[in-house]
């Protein structure tokens, strides 16, 4: 568990106001980005354009055009993804979620978890209903075809690029490419969690990709309060009314320590 004095002061007065308003919240909404993963060793998805992939324009790497004019290449990118990411675990601060879920379903509330990221951290560290907004990277399925329609494919690393389905055809990666609609029944139950919730949290996120950047505006716009965990600032900082600058698998624990003092 972290400590709590290796947060900023700043940070621990942050937390003296809203530990005991979290605390009351019986409704809560966490959305999540590649920061959280990040002390797990998985690279921000800005991140993971450095190095040998720096020379590539994201959207080149995530978009159907740039799959389609190179699979090989995108293939080789997501191999190298998977491989960083069958290394990692989740962090304190996944942990710190799931804690906090099984302690509100104790009290007979909730908390709804939608991610961004397709690691799996989340489900791994044993967070129920997960919303995954942008796909799952260990889930495949044909090009040209639906969410519906997609498997697992464990294999790590890829014995080809792109991987092949049985029948020939090309595989893509499940996710959510630019210039794709996410799965609109997704979508819109997370629209739903955010708009019924008492309190949410953007946690880790640059909060630039839409349409799910739009979800912690939502869930303030229909009266819950908003908080922001990320050692930067986003465009989300200026609506949230309570903001930790630290890094997740630090402030989380010490928030949900906080909520279980008061709470049991
Ligand atoms: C820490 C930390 C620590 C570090 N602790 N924090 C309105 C205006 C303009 C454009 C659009 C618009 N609405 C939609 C668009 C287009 C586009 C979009 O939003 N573009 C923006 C760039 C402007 N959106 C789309 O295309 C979406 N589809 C869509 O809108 O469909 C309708 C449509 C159809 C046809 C034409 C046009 C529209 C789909 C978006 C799909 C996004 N997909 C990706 C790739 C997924 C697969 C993969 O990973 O390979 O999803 S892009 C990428 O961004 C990925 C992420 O999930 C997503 C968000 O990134 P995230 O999580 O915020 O990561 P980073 O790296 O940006 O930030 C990390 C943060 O962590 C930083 O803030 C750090 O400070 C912080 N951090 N360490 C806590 N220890």
């Amino acid at each position: 568990m972290a400590q709590e004095g290796q947060l900023s002061a700043d940070s621990l007065a942050v937390l003296e106001q809203l530990v005991p308003v979290a605390a009351k919240a019986r409704r809560v909404f966490v959305f999540t980005g590649a920061g959280v993963s990040a002390e797990s060793g998985i690279p921000t998805f800005r991140d993971a354009q450095t190095g040998l992939w720096a020379k590539y324009d994201p959207v080149m790497l995530a978009s159907i055009d740039g799959f389609r004019k190179d699979p090989a290449n995108v293939w080789k990118w997501y191999d190298e993804r998977r491989q960083t990411m069958s290394r990692c675990q989740p962090n304190p601060g996944h942990h710190a979620i799931t804690d906090w879920q099984g302690l509100l379903k104790g009290l007979d509330g909730r908390l709804d978890l939608a991610t961004q990221n397709i690691d799996d951290l989340h489900r791994i560290a044993g967070t129920e209903e997960l919303i995954e907004l942008h796909g799952n990277i260990w889930e495949v399925r044909p090009l040209g075809s639906e969410f519906q329609e997609a498997f697992r494919l464990m294999d790590c690393p890829l014995s080809e690029h792109p991987p092949r389905h049985i029948d020939g055809s090309t595989l893509r990666p499940n996710v959510v490419w630019f210039g794709e609609m996410l799965d609109e029944a997704v979508l819109n139950h997370a629209f739903q969690c955010a708009m019924k919730a008492d309190l949410a949290l953007s946690i880790g996120t640059s909060s630039l990709v839409y349409p799910a950047a739009a979800l912690p505006f939502v869930a303030r716009e229909h009266g819950a309060t908003l908080v922001e965990i990320n050692p930067e600032r986003t465009e989300l900082t200026a609506a949230a009314d309570y903001v930790l600058q630290e890094p997740s698998a630090l402030a989380l624990p010490a928030l949900v320590a906080g909520i279980r003092r008061i709470c049991g």
